[in-house]
């Protein structure tokens, strides 16, 4: 394979201080790989005076997999012009990219080291105020931005075809919609609760309803979505939230993102239920729930605000339209959310919220929770009314 490749920190260095503010010698500069994400390199560099930024590269391989799984470098002009459009609706959600190099297939960017893995912060149990709202705001500002509501046809066409990602989209298309509902190799799945997989894989109705879910991750480019909102790729402090890591952006339905989403808040909540060390008598599970209620609530009312005031197609601005629309984004949400919670129980990327429940026996009820929980969001999504109904 012909790519460029960091080979030494002095290549990553020579690199962040070409394109941002470091100060001092670059020899007395530092240089950390960062990266616990399963497919790109990222390292922080820090100068002597202690500002650092984040240097992240793309291989054309998967990381954790080498040169048997390639992947399209174009992700990483994808990731860098999506970090881009968020920063310019949501400055404060998302991290300012400074430098986007196509020959290095490299991103120089904010630190935003003050903020801390969610995915971590939910296992400690951290309670974070704005998170609900601020996840709500990013929500809505992108993807009312990116979509038919605001953007001019020909502008929206073109950004269709700007962020064609097939690469990813191939992943997702696979991972959420085909390996668990099949015995598939790439599963894995905790022997414990092999039974509850194999149910789903006998459940026709269930089978119908993921089809109807990735018919519409296939063909509706409603907006621009990150692609990958799990938990993983937003960072929080009790001050502020930033959403990294939207290498999987593409031109797709909206629900898709606000249902991953919620699907990792619902994971949590499936973990916290077998976790007993701290009873707090769910208190913490009761505060997940409430995040979702918060998160939906501000996307809707301002999604809503934002076609009122700055919709520019006078045909979809209709009142009724609104609401008709907005109620089936509710309904693909919990659609999506129920097949993020069901691949990351049984297909391949799991998440720690769950396996890191060292008892096997309480490992797997949790994940029967959230298989059961999966099931009937994607079954049951047009019944379900509101946020309400689901807590
Ligand atoms: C091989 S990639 C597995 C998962 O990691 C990414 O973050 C996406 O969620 C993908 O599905
Ligand atoms: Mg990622």
């Amino acid at each position: 394979m012909n790519f460029k490749k960091f080979h030494s920190d002095e290549d990553v260095k020579a690199f962040a201080f070409q394109y941002s503010s470091l100060s001092g010698h670059k020899e007395s500069a530092t240089v950390t790989e960062i990266g616990d994400g399963n497919i790109n390199f990222v390292y922080r560099v820090a100068d002597k005076c202690g500002y650092s930024v984040i240097v992240k590269q793309a291989l054309p391989y998967v990381r954790i997999i080498g040169e048997g799984w390639p992947l399209s470098q174009d992700r990483i002009r994808i990731e860098a012009q999506t970090l881009q459009i968020a920063g310019q609706y949501c400055p404060d959600l998302a991290p300012e990219v400074y430098h986007f190099d196509r020959d290095l297939c490299a991103i120089v960017m904010e630190d935003i080291g003050a903020h801390q893995n969610l995915r971590h912060l939910l296992i400690a149990r951290e309670n974070l105020p704005l998170l609900g709202r601020h996840l709500g705001c990013y929500l809505a500002s992108t993807l009312f931005y990116t979509s038919d509501f605001f953007l001019d046809p020909y502008a929206k066409k073109e950004q269709v075809a700007n962020f064609i990602n097939p690469d990813l989209c191939k992943i997702t298309e696979d991972l959420f919609f085909v390996d668990p509902y099949c015995d598939h190799e790439r599963n894995s799945i905790n022997e414990l609760v092999r039974t509850e997989a194999e149910a789903l894989w006998e459940d026709s109705v269930l089978k119908l309803e993921v089809a109807k879910l990735k018919a519409k991750f296939l063909s509706q480019p409603q907006a621009l979505l990150h692609g990958d909102l799990h938990s993983g790729s937003v960072f929080a402090s009790v001050e502020g939230t930033k959403i990294i890591d939207p290498e999987f952006a593409f031109c797709g339905p909206i629900g898709f993102d606000v249902g991953s989403i919620v699907g990792n808040f619902l994971l949590s909540y499936a973990g916290h239920s077998q976790i007993a060390a701290v009873d707090d008598n769910g208190a913490y599970q009761t505060w997940l729930l409430q995040v979702i209620n918060e998160l939906w609530d501000e996307f809707e009312t301002c999604f809503r605000q934002l076609v009122l005031e700055h919709g520019t197609e006078p045909s979809l601005a209709v009142p009724e339209y609104i609401d008709w629309f907005l109620k089936e984004i509710f309904s693909d949400s919990l659609g999506f959310a129920g097949t993020e919670i069901i691949r990351r129980t049984i297909g391949l990327a799991h998440v720690a919220d769950i396996e890191e429940i060292h008892d096997l026996e309480k490992r797997a009820e949790a994940e029967r929770l959230a298989l059961s929980l999966g099931r009937r969001l994607i079954k049951s999504r047009y019944e379900i009314a509101d946020v309400a109904s689901i807590l």
